[in-house]
């Protein structure tokens, strides 16, 4: 924990202060973030009496994924992407909730941000913890008026920052610039996110593991065996792991992230590629993950590394603790073969 205990530092003065340590720095992703932490202060509010405004349930239509969206989802949209319009610096953005790009107003703007407004939203008419995670790059064509879906795919590593706010049982946002895990709770009396760690630091080892077990048939060989070596009795080891799945992609990373262990969502007959996605749910929570001391991986190499092909795209994931994900990576090679014979079957 930060040894500033005694002083409240607010969101918008840590900001300044980080961005003080770099003399040249121009101030625009200092503003950016700042954007973003207003945006998530009028969601947060918005969640937190979802069910007094009516504002639950379904709105009808259904996003660019086939699923259906829910009325919060598309309020978080509006509300991120009409802050980040607010300040010339972000030419564009793409979020799970539209299916091209979102050209902003300003030509000139130097950002490309990422957005999943409310990831986890199915959760979201049982109360249970969602959140918005959003992953910023520089824009490396700037010679071009034109944007382009290309001008986006960029891969993971390239991203200059990332975070995720999560509307749990209280508000908070964590973040990332490339040095170190920042994280803020948002104290609803005055309405400020306050610092309550700058450098999160995940274990190195956990014993939960997170994963929906229904699925468990539609899994590769080498998954269901390391699931089976996670639920053996054995002291030695701190087995039985313990096993918990909200099924909230940022709230089970969140976890991960404090106690340690692994999130999984693999690729399955049904999810070929897997279900999560690579640009604006993978990437931006690996960068937390490494900067925090874990690991990310598709199940082959590190994720931030996915040269990607299209927007929306899908990636299976492993992600959390070294130890953890290192376990899992020798199942998954310890059984590739059988995987390969199965598909040319
Ligand atoms: P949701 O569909 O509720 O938005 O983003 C997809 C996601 O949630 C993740 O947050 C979550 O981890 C996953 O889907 C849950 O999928 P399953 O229901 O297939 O477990």
């Amino acid at each position: 924990m930060t040894d500033r205990k005694n002083k409240l530092i607010t969101l918008e003065e840590y900001i300044i202060q980080a961005q003080n340590r770099f003399p040249g720095a121009t101030g625009e992703l200092s503003q950016l973030l700042r954007d973003i932490g207003l945006a998530a202060k009028i969601i947060s509010r918005e969640v937190n009496k979802a069910g007094i405004t009516n504002i639950l349930g379904e709105d009808g239509s259904t996003n660019v994924h086939g699923e259906s969206v829910k009325k919060l989802d598309l309020f978080a949209d509006k509300q991120l992407i009409s802050a980040l319009n607010r300040s010339d610096i972000t030419c564009m953005v793409i979020s799970e909730e539209n299916d091209g790009i979102v050209e902003l107003d300003n030509d000139g703007g130097k950002y490309i941000v990422y957005l999943d407004p409310l990831d986890g939203s199915s959760n979201i008419d049982v109360n249970v913890s969602v959140g918005s995670i959003f992953s910023i790059y520089m824009r490396e064509n700037t010679d071009s008026k034109t944007l382009s879906k290309e001008d986006a795919l960029q891969p993971g590593v390239k991203q200059v920052a990332a975070g995720y706010v999560l509307y749990g049982s209280s508000t908070l946002m964590a973040y990332t610039t490339g040095l170190g895990v920042s994280v803020f709770t948002l104290d609803p009396s005055i309405g400020e996110f306050i610092l309550c760690d700058d450098d999160l630091q995940i274990p190195d080892f956990g014993t939960i593991y997170s994963v929906n077990e229904g699925s468990y048939q539609s899994w590769d060989l080498g998954l269901k065996k390391y699931v089976k070596y996670c639920q053996v009795e054995e002291p030695e080891t701190q087995r039985p792991y313990k096993a918990r799945y909200i099924g909230s992609m940022v709230a089970d990373v969140h976890r991960t992230l404090i106690t340690g262990g692994i999130f999984i969502y693999p690729n399955s007959s049904q999810y070929p590629s897997g279900k999560l996605r690579l640009m604006y749910e993978c990437n931006p929570l690996s960068f937390l993950i490494e900067q925090a001391g874990g690991m990310a991986i598709d199940g082959n190499g590190r994720i931030l590394e996915i040269k990607p092909e299209a927007i929306h795209q899908r990636t299976p994931i492993y992600i959390g603790s070294r130890q953890n994900v290192l376990k899992v990576k020798e199942f998954l090679d310890e059984y590739a073969e059988e995987r390969v014979k199965a598909s040319l079957s």
